[in-house]
């Protein structure tokens, strides 16, 4: 198993990565959607990320070129993309007139993957996204992280047109909620997205990965959810059977889901050679009331999770995911640090 780190876009820089080497990893993952605070649209609720920059232009073969020499240059691998910009796939997730034209915008997208020989494109097919938690010091010493609570108005708040996965996609859409979608279309559409897009992923050598819906719950935003239980990985994998059908295995939603075992999970799912890569966060309870805390911190027993990965021959990247922001000047690289300390000296101990 290989050690990671998970960069925002503008996060990606010769410092950070040289931080990840440092630290001890080998390879990284990068975020690349843009989000912008400035311009949002008057009534946009004050929650979202902000606004998608890309306005559909889906990302070029020089652009990941430049990040992939990026980390090539300080020592790293780059192992993933990870997330799917909004307005790249908007009539994919909401069945709109322009999926078609989506679809090969995509496909283009995973043939400048498989020219760079970048394995894995991370995505959430989700429509809210994820929302409705509260950030506060609720991890160990009181370090900020954000927790699910029950029946937080936020909940069911209704996703509005031009909004998916908490970023403005389309300043001119309608200032109104979408229509209802049935559990049966969303699964038509991921079905339709998987079966456009696989077999040019796998002729590429490039995985498709899937992250369960986190917060791991039925509905969110009076919209449905597809991936809140270990079993829909099954009806995910089952929909396009491919090596590059795959998952984005995230431990910590995995542990939050109710009556869910993290490691029974990671066990069925790697010996399926179904797991791209790994996020590893931990955290204390479950669906629909838990919190994210420090790695060493929560239920799961992470030594035990990856002892199960490693029996199983899982040989990808690992990354911790998110971790508590840590009281000092660099509160995301001291968390991260602190994560990536623990994970190697449990990955070297297998
Ligand atoms: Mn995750």
């Amino acid at each position: 198993m290989k050690l990671g780190l998970g960069f925002h876009r503008y996060q990606i820089s010769r410092d950070n990565f040289r931080f990840a080497r440092q630290a001890g990893c080998t390879h990284v993952v990068v975020h690349l959607v843009e989000r912008l605070r400035e311009g949002l649209p008057p009534g946009t609720d004050e929650f979202c990320l902000g606004m998608t920059r890309a306005r559909g232009v889906v990302w070029s073969f020089e652009e990941l070129a430049a990040v992939k020499k990026l980390a090539n240059d300080e020592g790293l691998q780059l192992e993933a993309i990870e997330n799917i910009d909004p307005s790249f796939w908007s009539d994919i997730l909401l069945d709109g007139p322009r999926k078609q034209q989506q679809l090969e915008s995509l496909k283009r997208l995973l043939r400048s993957m498989g020219r760079l020989r970048i394995p894995i494109l991370g995505y959430n097919f989700s429509l809210a996204g994820v929302w409705g938690r509260v950030q506060g010091p609720f991890a160990r010493g009181g370090a900020s992280v954000p927790a699910f609570q029950p029946n937080h108005p936020l909940q069911d708040q209704p996703l509005q047109h031009g909004l998916l996965n908490n970023i403005v996609y389309d300043t001119a859409a309608p200032r109104a909620a979408i229509a209802n979608v049935s559990r049966e279309e969303l699964w038509q559409r991921l079905a339709d997205f998987l079966k456009a897009l696989v077999p040019v992923a796998e002729s590429e050598g490039v995985r498709l990965a899937a992250h369960p819906d986190d917060p791991p719950v039925p509905m969110l935003r009076q919209t449905p959810r597809l991936l809140h239980q270990p079993e829909h990985f099954e009806q995910l994998l089952s929909l396009v059977p491919s090596p590059a059908n795959a998952l984005e295995f995230c431990a910590g939603t995995i542990q939050e889901m109710s009556g869910a075992d993290v490691y029974e999970a990671a066990d069925r799912y790697s010996r399926q050679h179904a797991i791209a890569y790994v996020h590893c966060r931990n955290v204390v309870g479950k669906a629909p009331d838990y919190r994210e805390v420090f790695i060493d911190e929560g239920d799961m027993d992470v030594p035990r999770l990856l002892r199960v990965l490693h029996r199983n021959g899982f040989d990808g990247v690992v990354i911790p995911d998110h971790t508590p922001q840590m009281t000092c000047a660099a509160p995301w690289h001291a968390g991260m640090a602190h994560a990536l300390g623990y994970l190697q000296a449990v990955l070297k101990s297998l």
